[in-house]
C-alpha cells in the first residue's frame, strides 16, 4: 500500500459499482473457471475446488481510471501464480486474456498477472464477494486500474499475442498501471 494516491487519483470511502454489460445471473453449481490457451494442461475448477485451495490475503488500494480510489481493501484467495503453475503455462506466453460471464473481456501482461499480490479473489474484507462485486471470482492485480479487475470470471486464456478486450478496444491502455498513469494507449501516427 502507498500513502499517496497515484497521479490524478482521489480517495473516496466506498466503491461505486460498475457493470458495463449488466449483472449476469450465476448458478454456482454450474459455474466453472477454465484455464486455457498456451498451457501444458487445460484446467477446470469448480467453486468448491477453489475454496479448498490455500489462500492468501492482500491489502491494497483500488484505483478506477475515472480518477477515484478506495484505500485499504482486503482481498483474499488464490495467488494467480498458483493457477499458472498448475496449468503449466508455456514459455513465450506474454498475455493473460480474461473472459467473464457477462461477455466482458480484458487483457493483462503475463508479468503483471504473476506479480506477488495478484490474486483470484473470492472474498473482499473477509466476506464472500457479493453478486455485484463479482461473485464467485474476480481478478485482483492491485497496481493496475480497476477495469483490469474482471468480475464474474469464467475463463483465463494464456496467449503469446496481444488482443484488445472490452475497454482496450475503446482506446484504454494495454497494461493500465495506475502508478505510471497508464490510462490510454498512445496515439501512433
Ligand atoms: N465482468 C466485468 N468485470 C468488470 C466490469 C464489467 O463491466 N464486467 N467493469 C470493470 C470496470 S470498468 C471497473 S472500474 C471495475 C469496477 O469494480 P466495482 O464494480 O467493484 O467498483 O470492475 C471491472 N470489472
Ligand atoms: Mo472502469
Amino acid at each position: 500500500m502507498y500513502k499517496e494516491p497515484p497521479p490524478g487519483q482521489r480517495f473516496i470511502p466506498n466503491f461505486i459499482i460498475y457493470r458495463v454489460l449488466g449483472q449476469p445471473r450465476i448458478c454456482i453449481n454450474e459455474w466453472t473457471l477454465r484455464i486455457t490457451g498456451n498451457v501444458e494442461r487445460e484446467l477446470v475448477y469448480t467453486y468448491e475446488d477453489l475454496l479448498k485451495m490455500d489462500n492468501i490475503t492482500v491489502r491494497s488500494d483500488f484505483h478506477r481510471v475515472t480518477c477515484w480510489s478506495v484505500r485499504g481493501v482486503e482481498w483474499s484467495s488464490i495467488p494467480l501464480r498458483r493457477l499458472v503453475d498448475e496449468a503449466g503455462v508455456k514459455l513465450g506466453v506474454k498475455w493473460a486474456y480474461i473472459i467473464s460471464l457477462d461477455g466482458y473481456t480484458t487483457i493483462v501482461p503475463f508479468e503483471d498477472f504473476i506479480s506477488e499480490k495478484s490474486i483470484l479473489a473470492l472474498k473482499i474484507n473477509g466476506k464472500i464477494l457479493s453478486p455485484e462485486q463479482g461473485f464467485p471470482a474476480r481478478i485482483i492485480i492491485p497496481h493496475l486500474y480497476g477495469w483490469k479487475s474482471a468480475k464474474w470470471v469464467k475463463e483465463i486464456v494464456f496467449m503469446d499475442k496481444y488482443v484488445d478486450g472490452y475497454w482496450e478496444t475503446l482506446g484504454y491502455h494495454w497494461r493500465g498501471n495506475a502508478y505510471l498513469n497508464e490510462r490510454f494507449k498512445e496515439i501512433r501516427e
